[in-house]
């Protein structure tokens, strides 16, 4: 069990602090209900007689003055997200009145609460394994709706059902195992042998599809880190722009308009792109422009997916080629201002990049959807498969290949005829790897880090 106090009662902002109509500040813990009873001044209800999961209309009132009018809300332990007691207190958006709200209730004894620390407390008190906590992440943080699908998914329980599955599978060979080290006169040490390869083989079966799904479920998750990259003037930003549908960047017909790196948000099919417009990268001496050049190498080295744009109504030159050197890995070739005259032989370009560029305008919109197309093909072997499960972080991955491993040894143990001991070992070891992945077995300080990246009060 984790050295961790879940006796405090702690409190948080829930709601995401700007101009909206309405904030959260949630409550948990035995003293909940207690604390917020202090400061509430209903009608006709105080809030210890509540039953629970309904709501009450009053106002929290700190120091003889009224801090915000409120519906409140009361859910008694067990049934509650952190298997505590929970308050809600709903009230009105913006910055002030929920901050004022948090302030009171933490004069009347609760903790502010650490990042992720509801959550937390879910897992602490069994409510949910650790792949549904970070599945609760992967909800909260989804871009795309495929990707959200994903992890309600696993928020649901379609990860932990397989994984526990096959530790389950794992202990009852164990189990076969020591009976036939223990019992050697049974003489049935063939048939184990032969039940514990098959087992191990249709587990590593799984693992293997389960890394394997780790980059379509990453993909979905954490979207493919895109940089448009050329010389400038092209047309990157404008490119940008025809993506977004809006005006984001600014275009500008003086070549070396942008300076520094801009990130955005796209849905390509599904796929969330973090798509970079970088600075035209040439040769300069304008100290500000040569930061966002070294910038702008630096994006097209790191990034997932390249797309280096060409000026299709210009002939092809020298610093256009020097970037094709950039085209490692995924990477698109785009020619662009296909409204004008071509002066850029195609073939020529298709030769040195063994790729065919996509022509399109991003001035008039036009050929987007091939580009499009060229992405979802290279990213997608297939569509997401409604009842498959899919793995989004390196944690889960590492793990999965930690077991594979393991069962490996076990196979190639059986294989070379070595002590039967060893098998227990590596079994064991595989159903360790996989616990890592429900929160079974775990260090604290790597529980502690993983809800650490939860936003303040999840
Ligand atoms: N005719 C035509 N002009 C385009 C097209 N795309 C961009 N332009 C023009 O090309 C010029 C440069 O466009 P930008 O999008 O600013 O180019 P950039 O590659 O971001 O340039 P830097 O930021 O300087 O590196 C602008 O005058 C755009 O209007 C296109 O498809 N057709
Ligand atoms: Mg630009």
């Amino acid at each position: 069990m984790l050295k961790v106090d879940l006796q405090d009662t702690i409190a948080a902002i829930s709601t995401s602090v700007g101009n909206g109509g309405i904030g959260i500040v949630r409550v948990s813990g035995d003293d909940a209900v207690e604390i917020c009873a202090s400061v509430f001044e209903g009608k006709n209800k105080n809030l210890k007689d509540m039953k629970s999961h309904t709501l009450a209309y009053g106002n929290i009132v700190s120091e003889g003055r009224v801090i915000d009018e409120v519906l409140v809300s009361v859910m008694k332990a067990p049934n509650t997200y952190t298997r505590q007691d929970i308050v809600e207190i709903n009230t009105h958006g913006g910055y002030t009145a929920v901050k004022d709200v948090l302030e009171a209730v933490i004069k009347k004894g609760a903790r502010l609460a650490e990042a992720g620390e509801f959550t937390k407390r879910a897992f602490l008190n069994g409510r949910i394994d650790l792949s549904k906590a970070e599945a609760v992440m992967d909800v909260i943080n989804a871009k795309t709706s495929e990707g959200k699908d994903i992890a309600i998914k696993k928020l649901k329980g379609g990860l932990y059902d397989k994984i526990e599955a096959m530790r389950q599978k794992l202990l009852t060979l164990t189990a076969d195992v020591e009976v036939s080290v223990d019992y050697p006169e049974h003489d049935e040490t063939e048939l184990v042998l032969e039940n514990v390869k098959k087992g191990c083989e249709e587990t590593l079966k799984s693992c293997l599809s389960l890394i394997e799904s780790a980059d379509i479920g990453k993909i979905y998750t954490a979207g493919i880190d895109t940089a448009i990259i050329g010389k400038p003037n092209v047309g990157k930003s404008s490119l940008l722009n025809a993506l977004l549908k809006s005006e984001r960047a600014i275009v500008t017909d003086i070549p070396g308009t942008t300076r520094d790196m801009l990130t955005e948000h796209i849905n390509i099919g599904g796929i969330p792109l973090n798509i970079a417009d970088t600075a035209g990268i040439r040769d300069t001496e304008d100290k500000i422009e040569k930061i966002g050049v070294e910038k702008s190498i630096e994006a097209a080295e790191k990034a997932d997916l390249k797309i280096l744009v060409l000026d299709g109504s210009k002939p092809l030159e020298e610093s256009d080629r020097e970037l094709f050197a950039l085209l490692k890995g995924a990477s698109l070739v785009i020619v662009n201002k296909a409204d004008m005259e071509r002066k850029i032989d195609l073939k020529y370009i298709e030769d040195l990049t063994g790729q065919q560029p996509i022509v399109i305008s991003a001035k008039e919109n036009m050929g987007m959807e091939n580009m499009e197309k060229r992405i979802k093909e290279m990213f997608l072997k297939g569509d997401i498969k409604e009842n498959d499960v899919y793995i989004s972080n390196e944690r889960n991955k590492a793990s999965l290949i930690g077991a594979k491993n393991s069962l490996e040894n076990v196979l190639s143990t059986i294989e070379n005829n070595m002590p039967e001991d060893l098998l227990t070992m590596d079994l064991l070891q595989a159903y360790e790897y996989l616990g890592q992945i429900t929160g079974q077995s775990l260090e604290d300080d790597v529980v502690d880090n993983i809800f650490s990246r939860f936003c303040l009060g999840k």
